[in-house]
């Protein structure tokens, strides 16, 4: 049974705050990081738990609130193949984090381990990792004092991005076996990315140095090591890199501010020379956004979807040249979010799905293809290479030195390319992969389509919950009537689209619209809140 005793007096020194409801979102716990201990403390047991549950494999941990400011803090979960937390335990997160004494939290906890059947003499395994953010430390103290309670084997992987806790969380599990995913390192994170970049940009002339504004936080740190890596490869020019400045993280600066903003860092504006590529990540390194300036100095982003569109086209390329083309399908799969101008230009190429938002979503669509291309307009995204697919990649016997080439391209990019998550360092070298063999620049880049005008607005609403959508996340059912209000005004816009969705992270109500101008699409985004609010 629960070692109670123990819990009881480790939770008496994280009580939770009476006046605060917890909820496991799309993104895990994440609200203001000094409210969060309780939380901590709990899923470090619901850790535990979920490694009992899942016979000892190791289960992983990471402190982080990604782009969100600096004293929002959070916390998630990830499973054994280095993917989101199952959804039915999201649930039993959020109950458990919501129990207000420490006697109603072992009640819990019990009623847990009975409806998820946890056999409790089983081990416990977990990895943690945590951003750069001044809170991360407390809470990750208090999140030990969780593993402590329930006597968990645990092991601290430090300061890293999400990504490399996804990577080492899949490495750990698959040590020993014919799926090996990689050294369960840091190091070996490391190694595996430059060393199949170097791969596959061999004999290509070496890219131009590429500017990297790291948001002042992880991705810093984990960027400057990649940077040793890769040598002579490829030079990154790490900028904003103050991870110990109090505020400056994701302040103006960052994936999220950029997308969003649609404006360069203001910090790069003395750094950056016409023409010269750059990229942002985000907090926890798990986002990237590209853009240049164009010669009279026109700022031009290049966004998760302009990514898809650039990877996407090259992989089918590469596919077909192999001579693999009826065997391995490649397919897409994108949020409401996505330009019109990408999922046009996408449709005319390969199946596109479109589902709605959060990562979970994004990945299990994609594990439908064989090779499934996702990306999150906000720049989150990779690909998925079926296990089949990896299986016929190794298996294949190629005819000519182009196929046999181009195979050996494919077998590196399953190699390059964080197959857990989004990885923001990942799927920069795989842009710059496909740069360097198509010999684009951003503009060449940038000119496969034309993005559509599009505003994100937000709008606080007394109740996010009272708007329901159908159609991954692009009509709304409730409130009644008010997605027929927003069609009669998408009518009157040309090229115009629009939807209303609840955020899953904040408590606000989120509109996108799109239109063929500038002006109108800024309108009818203004008009649709309007209605919102
Ligand atoms: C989180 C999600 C991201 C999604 C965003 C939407 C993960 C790892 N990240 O950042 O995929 O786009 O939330 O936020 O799941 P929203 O619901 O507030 O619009
Ligand atoms: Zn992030």
């Amino acid at each position: 049974s629960l070692p109670t005793k123990l819990i009881q007096s480790l939770s008496d020194l994280h009580p939770k705050p009476s006046h605060i409801h917890f909820q496991y979102g799309t993104a895990g716990f994440r609200t203001l990081g000094s409210t969060l201990d309780s939380v901590l403390f709990r899923v470090g047991i619901i850790a535990a738990l979920r490694s009992k549950k899942l016979d000892g494999r190791t289960i992983g941990v990471m402190v982080t609130a990604s782009h969100n400011p600096e004293p929002d803090n959070g916390v998630k979960l990830v499973d054994p193949r280095g993917e989101m937390l199952e959804a039915a335990w999201e649930g039993h997160a959020t109950t458990i984090s919501n129990a207000s004494t420490s006697s109603d939290l072992i009640e819990a906890l019990e009623s847990l381990v009975q409806t998820a059947k946890i056999d409790l003499s089983k081990p416990a395994n977990v990895v943690y990792a945590r951003d750069t953010r001044p809170s991360g430390p407390g809470l990750v103290s208090a999140l030990e004092d969780g593993f402590k309670a329930m006597s968990a084997t645990s092991r601290n992987a430090g300061v890293a991005t999400t990504p490399i806790l996804h990577y080492l969380v899949k490495c750990i599990n698959t040590k020993g076996t014919k799926y090996s995913y990689g050294d369960d390192s840091e190091e070996g994170y490391y190694r595996k990315l430059s060393t199949s970049y170097k791969k596959l940009v061999a004999g290509k002339a070496v890219q131009p140095p590429l500017i990297v504004d790291c948001a002042n936080g992880v991705g810093a740190l984990a960027a400057e090591q990649l940077n040793e890596y890769l040598g002579d490869a490829l030079q990154l020019v790490l900028e904003n890199t103050s991870i110990t400045t109090p505020g400056a993280l994701n302040n103006a600066c960052g994936a999220d501010y950029v997308k969003v903003s649609q404006k360069l860092p203001p910090s790069l504006s003395s750094v950056l020379k016409p023409g010269q590529r750059a990229c942002s990540l985000d907090g926890d390194a798990d986002r990237l956004i590209y853009y240049y300036l164009d010669d009279r100095g026109v700022f031009h982003m290049l966004d998760g979807d302009k990514i898809a569109a650039l990877v996407a086209a090259f992989i089918v390329e590469l596919v077909k040249v192999a001579g693999l083309e009826d065997q391995i399908k490649v397919g897409v799969v994108q949020t409401a979010y996505a330009n019109g101008a990408s999922t046009r230009y996408l449709q005319e190429r390969l199946p596109v799905k479109c589902v709605p938002t959060g990562v979970k979503h994004l990945h299990h669509a994609a594990e439908r293809y064989n090779v499934g291309v996702y990306f999150e307009a906000n720049g989150h995204g990779t690909v998925l290479f079926s296990q089949p697919t990896l299986d016929k990649l190794t298996e294949y016997q190629p005819s000519t030195p182009a196929q046999s080439r181009a195979v050996e391209h494919l077998v590196s990019l399953t190699e390059l390319i964080n197959q857990t998550v989004g990885d923001a360092l990942s799927d920069m070298l795989l842009v710059e992969v496909v740069l360097a063999h198509k010999s684009y620049s951003g503009e060449e880049w940038n000119s496969l389509y034309v993005d559509l005008p599009n505003r994100l607005a937000k709008v606080s609403v007394p109740n996010r919950n009272a708007f329901r959508t159908e159609d991954a996340e692009r009509r709304l059912v409730s409130p009644p009537g008010l997605q027929t209000k927003i069609d009669e005004l998408i009518n009157r816009y040309q090229g115009g689209r629009s939807f209303v969705r609840p955020s899953g992270t904040e408590d606000v109500v989120r509109v996108y619209a799109e239109a063929a101008l500038r002006t109108q699409a800024d309108e009818l985004a203004m008009r649709v809140a309007g209605l919102v609010y």
